[in-house]
């Protein structure tokens, strides 16, 4: 395992990297504009903090960063890579609580899967059930969103390719239905792992909120502790959106913890420091491309290095 899974990990790096390429470099080329060789004064201070607000890193938590990089830099002259260095290391501290990935180990452990319209739920899902295919866990999926045909067919898609069965019934059909028929045959079929797949229509928030209470429940009358997991999916590109939307799904149902996506090519990557830092919520996995490869369990510092425009994790040798 270790040869081709070292070449994995740094293969997984690279992407991150990539991925998170856009916020990096706006990061770096900012920071190499606000660090001149000039001791370190107030209003060098003030720009960073602006520059990490714009690169959407919350208002907040800016300050956060700066406030503690300058208390012990003040009056110093430092290097742009000086800087870097410091605010990954500020950056991972912020992460390292919430870098905890998803290891289900009821049986079988229900997993729901939340998130507003496009924010990458179903991909999600099929990413999340190949890594644990891969570990040679039995996986069942459930059509959740019943709502549109082209989402159940996406699911099926994904199913195929990972080797794990679907639950689908027709176009229209109670979620809730299905979420209990799906577990009922996650039991019976011995599955280690139910992900259950929803619609994310927020514009009916009330809808919304109302099919996702009425899934939990009839869940809750096969299995008192379900969902074990509840996910919630936020896409990167949508910046402080973001935090607004973990509002929005925190007053509905109990998440239990995030994926963020589509990190690649934005240049809000920032965000998930942000969200880190407010909610505290564990962050399972990001994704950083539309294929089975590009979803990993988050790492702190190879986040937090990869935003600060370095090449690899310093841990890794
Ligand atoms: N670039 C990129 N695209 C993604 C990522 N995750 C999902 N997508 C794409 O985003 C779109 C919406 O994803 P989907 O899973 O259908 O969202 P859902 O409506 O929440 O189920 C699809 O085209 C996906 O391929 C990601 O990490 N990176
Ligand atoms: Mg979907």
């Amino acid at each position: 395992m270790s040869e081709s899974g070292g070449t994995e990990k740094r293969g997984w790096f690279g992407r991150l990297r990539q991925g998170l390429s856009r916020s990096s470099t706006k990061l770096a080329e900012g920071i190499t504009g606000i660090f001149t060789k000039r001791k370190l004064d107030q209003e060098m201070l003030d720009e960073l903090e602006e520059l990490l607000i714009q690169a959407d890193l919350g208002a907040g938590t800016s300050a956060e960063l700066v406030a503690e990089f300058g208390r012990t830099r003040f009056g110093k002259e430092v290097t742009p890579e000086e800087v870097r260095g410091a605010l990954a290391g500020e950056i991972a501290e912020i992460l390292e609580p919430v870098a905890k990935p998803l290891t289900p180990t009821e049986t079988p452990a229900v997993v729901l899967v939340v998130g507003v319209n496009g924010s990458g739920k179903t991909t999600t899902i099929g990413k999340l059930a190949r890594l644990w295919r891969e570990e040679g866990k039995r996986v069942l999926l459930a059509a959740g969103d019943t709502f549109r045909a082209a989402a159940v067919e996406q699911l099926q898609i994904w199913g195929e390719r990972v080797g794990a069965p679907v639950v689908v019934k027709g176009a229209g059909a109670d979620p809730a239905g299905l979420a209990y028929e799906a577990l009922e045959r996650a039991r019976a079929e011995g599955f280690d792992i139910l992900l259950i797949d929803t619609a994310g229509r927020l514009h009916t928030k009330a809808n919304l909120m109302e099919e996702l209470k009425k899934v939990i429940r009839v869940l809750r009358k096969l299995d008192e502790s379900a969902p074990h997991h509840c996910l919630l999916v936020l896409d990167a590109t949508t910046g402080q959106n973001a935090l607004a939307q973990v509002e929005t799904f925190k007053s509905m149902v109990d998440v239990t913890g995030l994926v963020v996506t589509k990190l690649d090519g934005t240049a809000k990557g920032g965000v998930l420091v942000a969200l880190a830092d407010r909610f505290k919520l564990p962050v399972h996995a990001i994704g950083v491309g539309e294929s089975a490869d590009d979803l990993r369990p988050f790492s702190a510092e190879g986040f937090a290095r990869s935003l600060m425009g370095f090449s690899a994790a310093a841990d890794q040798s």
